[in-house]
């Protein structure tokens, strides 16, 4: 289903709760470290603003959901265990660990905003511990993982032999290759770290650290999801979290879970992302439930928008990664495919996706014979390097056909 993105943070932040009010999945979650020890993968949904609308049709969805013309469409998650300091060198859950949040493609870093968890996750007065320090060792872990992994053989490799540019760079891919680290990251990677490729046998660690720091920034984008903003001391450590340079989205996955919860036993009307929620009946819910939603309500969405979930989610996918949302139909007059299903699929395609690529997502057979892509909007034919734009609706015509 494409990228993968990656739940991530110390133990006791709430990760699982997180994971679990975006995709509806019943996991383990509890106030004490290491409740999650299998990484738990499951799918949550990119929230985008349907064409539907603009296009003024009534469509029927079938690869995801629309609904007031919000369409959500599916993405893969994955919770990781928790992770505590010097994992790299294997204490805690260690390498393990490591492993699963390097097959994610971006990272939401998920910190406990509040500072009521120390540095191992047991839990503490709020306020008492730095939650800026959790980014800078989560940032040192993954960097200093990294820096073991390539200088396995570097030494006894790389250092020995004389490699060209190019054989540098794929002995480097090569290393790094089962990490979902790409050789464009490295490349990339290289060319950021304004280190001097020529000269690589000279490099000390430091050189090493710096080259291995890049790329990860490159391949593993991240944002922090600043989380139990419900907590009252999270706010004032909001300011400290952003000078660090990452995005930061506040957030209450607490909070997200109840209203998910309640929005799948049909007592409240709420979607993903939502800033307000609308109670059905009123009858139906206990005092408590209702003092409970009404202080989500007053506590969380009126004060920050919504609870964070769903803007972290999207940005990770729509910003981080770049990715668009691209409608392909068959019939450019209804906008349906060939059951006359109107708008029925939304794909979440990487920027710089040409239109043939886009064709061998639907089928290969329809990107062999690809002939021309036609924009549903301007009725314009553009060719195989037609580079798609977010929202585009674009119908493919082969010469088997039409799809
Ligand atoms: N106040 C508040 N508490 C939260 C929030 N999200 C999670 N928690 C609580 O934090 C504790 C830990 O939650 P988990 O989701 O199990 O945390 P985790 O990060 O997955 O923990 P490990 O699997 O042990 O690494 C639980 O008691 C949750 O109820 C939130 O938004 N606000
Ligand atoms: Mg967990």
């Amino acid at each position: 289903m494409g990228y993968l993105v990656g739940v991530v943070g110390k133990p006791n932040v709430g990760k699982s709760t997180f994971f679990s009010a975006a995709t509806m999945a019943t996991v383990p979650i509890a106030a004490y470290p290491f409740t999650t020890i299998k990484p738990n993968r499951g799918v949550g949904y990119v929230r985008v603003q349907c064409v539907c609308r603009e296009l003024g049709v009534d469509d029927e969805p079938v690869n995801s959901v629309c609904e007031d013309g919000v369409r959500l469409i599916p993405v893969e998650l994955v919770d990781c265990a928790g992770l505590v300091p010097d994992a790299w060198r294997g204490r805690g859950l260690g390498n393990k660990f490591l492993d699963e949040i390097m097959t994610a493609d971006a990272l939401i870093h998920v910190v406990d905003a509040s500072g009521g968890t120390d540095v191992e996750g047991r839990v503490c007065e709020p306020g008492t511990h730095d939650p800026v320090d959790d980014i800078i060792f989560l940032d040192r872990e993954l960097d200093m993982w990294l820096l073991g992994i390539l200088k396995r053989d570097w030494e006894k490799v790389v250092r020995r032999s004389s490699l060209a540019r190019e054989e540098l760079l794929d002995a480097i891919a090569d290393r790094l290759s089962g990490l979902a680290i790409r050789r464009g990251h490295i490349e990339d990677g290289f060319k950021q770290s304004g280190l001097d490729i020529d000269d690589y046998k000279s490099w000390c660690e430091d050189d090493l650290l710096r080259l291995v720091h890049t790329i990860r920034s490159i391949a593993k984008p991240m944002l922090i999801a600043a989380n139990k903003i419900d907590v009252q001391e999270s706010e004032e450590n909001l300011p400290r979290l952003r000078a660090l340079g990452y995005e930061v989205v506040p957030c209450s996955a607490e909070a997200e879970l109840v209203l998910r919860r309640s929005e799948e036993k049909m007592m409240t009307d709420y979607k993903p992302g939502d800033g307000r929620f609308r109670i059905l009946e009123p009858g139906r819910l206990t005092q408590e439930q209702l003092a409970a939603l009404e202080k989500i309500q007053k506590v969380i969405l009126d004060v920050w928008g919504s609870t964070g979930v769903q803007e972290s989610i999207n940005s990770a996918f729509l910003r981080l990664l770049g990715m668009i949302v691209v409608y392909p139909v068959e019939d450019l007059e209804k906008l349906a495919d060939h059951k006359g299903r109107v708008l029925p699929d939304a794909y979440l395609v990487p920027s710089k996706t040409t239109a043939r690529e886009f064709a061998a997502m639907i089928h290969s057979d329809l990107a062999r014979n690809f002939l021309y892509a036609t924009e549903a909007r301007s009725r314009m034919r553009v060719g195989d390097d037609y580079i798609v734009k977010d929202r585009d609706v674009l119908s493919i015509t082969s010469s088997a056909g039409r799809a």
